[in-house]
């Protein structure tokens, strides 16, 4: 890619008088996160309506948590990415940005801790893998513990009234979180540059969160290795791995 596409990215980003930021499966890639729909990706084995569906979990919810304390597994060995920290530290110099993720790892949550922006504005739309919620009450709660899914009467049960805890994800079929949502979309319509970085941008609500910041008048720029529907409405579209881009577009420059 001509350095004329990585600069031109970078002075959009950097002029921005409000960034929101989508991220994908694709910014995890660099951390050995397997993506949804790639080579090797989560997808291969198990079709999206076979797992990640509540029809799912209610047809089998041990094959279901299987699935899932594997991927905990996986994402637990794996660290953030040169994306992930310049992401985290561009947002701890520029809190008001909007990191808007459509990931569960947790991965953005844990560079942020890392520079101590904390206190960022990071909505993780579809939820996270490591946390639980009750089938059955209001009970909800952290858990990064490994999960046991050997046997139905050992998956994990909710201290408040027994029945089975499932993972705080958003399926397919599911809707996403209203406040969640409302903030991703305020974010995006408010904003004059959109960065969408390792997203197939197939799944929706979340792949119509650019479209808001392009019907408000502003613009789209896309770090991804391969085109996507996105791509034609994109100002700037880098075609490369976020963790290598990443740290160049959001660069500190004063
Ligand atoms: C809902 C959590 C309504 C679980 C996930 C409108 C049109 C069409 C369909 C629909 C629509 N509205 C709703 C639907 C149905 C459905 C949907 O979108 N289906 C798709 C398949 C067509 N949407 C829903 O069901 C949503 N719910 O709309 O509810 C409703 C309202 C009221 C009442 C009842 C219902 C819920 C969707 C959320 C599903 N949950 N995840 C879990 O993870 O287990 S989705 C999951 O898949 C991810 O979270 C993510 O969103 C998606 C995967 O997409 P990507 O992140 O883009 O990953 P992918 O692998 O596809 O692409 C990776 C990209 O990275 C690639 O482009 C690759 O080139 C690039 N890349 C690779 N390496 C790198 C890289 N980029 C940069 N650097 C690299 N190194
Ligand atoms: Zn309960």
């Amino acid at each position: 890619m001509r350095d004329s596409e990585a600069d031109k990215a970078r002075s959009l980003v950097e002029r921005a008088r409000r960034l929101v930021v989508l991220t994908g499966a694709g910014v995890s890639a660099d951390s050995g996160v397997p993506t949804f729909r790639g080579e090797g990706g989560l997808w291969k084995r198990h079709r999206p309506e076979e797992l990640a569906t509540p029809g799912a979990f209610d047809r089998d919810p041990r094959l279901v948590w299987e699935w899932y304390a594997w991927r905990r597994e996986r994402v637990l060995a794996c660290e953030p990415n040169p994306a992930h920290h310049a992401l985290a530290d561009w947002c701890r110099r520029r809190p008001e940005t909007c990191l808007v993720t459509q990931n569960v790892d947790g991965l953005h949550a844990r560079a942020a801790e890392a520079v101590g922006a904390v206190d960022g504005r990071l909505v993780e739309l579809h939820g996270s893998l490591f946390r639980v919620r009750c089938t059955a009450c209001a009970y909800r709660a952290a858990h990064t513990d490994p999960v046991d899914a050997t046997a139905l009467d050992r998956l994990p049960r909710c201290p408040d009234c027994g029945a089975l805890l499932r993972p705080a994800v958003v399926w397919f079929g599911e809707p996403l979180d209203g406040g969640a949502l409302a903030e991703a979309f305020a974010s995006a319509s408010g904003a004059d540059v959109c960065l969408v970085v390792g997203t197939s941008a197939v799944v929706h609500p979340a792949a119509s969160i650019p479209l808001a910041t392009l019907a408000s008048g502003g613009i789209v720029v896309e770090v991804n290795p391969d085109a996507t529907a996105l791509t034609p409405r994109s100002e700037v579209s880098l075609r490369g791995r976020a963790a290598l881009l990443l740290p160049g577009i959001l660069r500190r420059t004063r």
